[in-house]
């Protein structure tokens, strides 16, 4: 039986600094009744949609820093995204930068199109470092702003099939990916702020897209699952961010992408029943994994086996 499902990749453009909160979210119900108009019964925005990604800079005043944090969610400012996608029966996927207490997450929600939270993922996988390195052009400081996720790697039963979550960075790492595919994942959800040049490896800044695009057709066909990854892109205060928001098949094939690095929406009509043509195949788990052999995945680093570039 067919499962049909029309998401979309609902890509922002730079938000500046003194940007409020107000006008992000005006610029996602503006993507959110694009959506409407084209049928889509799912939007995913990006990682921390509501604000500059300010890990790209080196902030010590933990009241300038908790600024871009969300308290609440949804709150006065982003309820008006809650109202308008229960008006229009939309589900829709949100970055945000959260604290709860006293600690503060790169968080990710599922809100269902009644408007009820549904699922809730929190970034394990935090790129960068700690403390600030002046000859960068732009920082990568999300170990400092962030604790590691607290809530393990969350599938749930949504829009007709299993819908996973994870954030940017953790899109590199195939482990994530079988994490979730082993929870039966039929559609992952992702967003990403993506710098164009890294300055550890500027050789490769050529390679950021094909990066990115990688990680996610293989995360998908390894997985036999969709995955909509969201961008946010452009050039925001000193940093340019790749753009390339897509949708892949479980194929591994991108059926959708941006062609712009502003806001965007990506559209793509997919049927969830498709994951198992890989899953039942080439990618049947309870048939050829052979997980015995995989023991030293799940195993921290040792001296015996030792990391080949120390961590920072
Ligand atoms: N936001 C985020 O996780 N960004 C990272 C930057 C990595 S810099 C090499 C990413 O993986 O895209």
């Amino acid at each position: 039986m067919p499962r049909p499902l029309t998401v979309a990749a609902a890509q922002l453009g730079p938000i500046a600094d003194d940007e409020p909160r107000a006008s992000a979210v005006a610029r996602m119900i503006a993507l959110m009744e694009k959506a409407h108009r084209r049928g889509v019964e799912l939007v995913v925005f990006p990682e921390a949609a509501l604000t500059a990604f300010f890990p790209h800079w080196y902030m010590e005043d933990q009241a300038a820093i908790d600024r871009y944090f969300e308290t609440e969610m949804p709150s006065a400012e982003t309820q008006p995204l809650f109202d308008k996608a229960r008006e229009l029966g939309i589900a829709f996927h949100l970055g945000y930068a959260e604290i709860d207490g006293e600690h503060r997450y790169n968080t990710a929600i599922l809100v269902g199109p009644d408007g009820t939270i549904v699922s809730k993922y929190r970034k394990v996988h935090l790129p960068g470092y700690r403390e600030n390195e002046p000859w960068r052009p732009f920082q990568n400081l999300e170990k400092r702003y962030f604790e590691r996720g607290n809530l393990g790697f969350p599938v749930v039963d949504a829009l007709g099939g299993r819908v996973g979550l994870c954030i940017c960075n953790d899109r590199r790492w195939p482990e994530v990916w079988r994490i979730l595919g082993l929870q039966n994942a039929e559609l992952v959800l992702l967003g990403y702020n993506t710098p164009q040049h890294d300055p550890a490896s500027p050789a490769i800044d050529h390679l950021q897209d094909f990066h990115n695009h990688l990680s996610l057709q293989a995360g998908a066909y390894q997985n036999g699952t969709y995955v909509v990854a969201t961008a946010k892109a452009g050039l925001e205060e000193g940093c340019e961010m790749i753009g390339g928001s897509c949708i892949v098949a479980p194929t591994g094939e991108i059926i959708a992408v941006a062609s712009t690095r502003g806001d965007e929406l990506v559209v793509a009509d997919i049927d969830l029943d498709r994951c198992k043509e890989i899953r039942s195949n080439i990618f049947n788990f309870t048939a050829h994994r052979q997980p015995d052999l995989y023991t030293a995945i799940a195993e921290p680093m040792t001296a015996a086996r030792p990391a080949p570039v120390p961590a920072k």
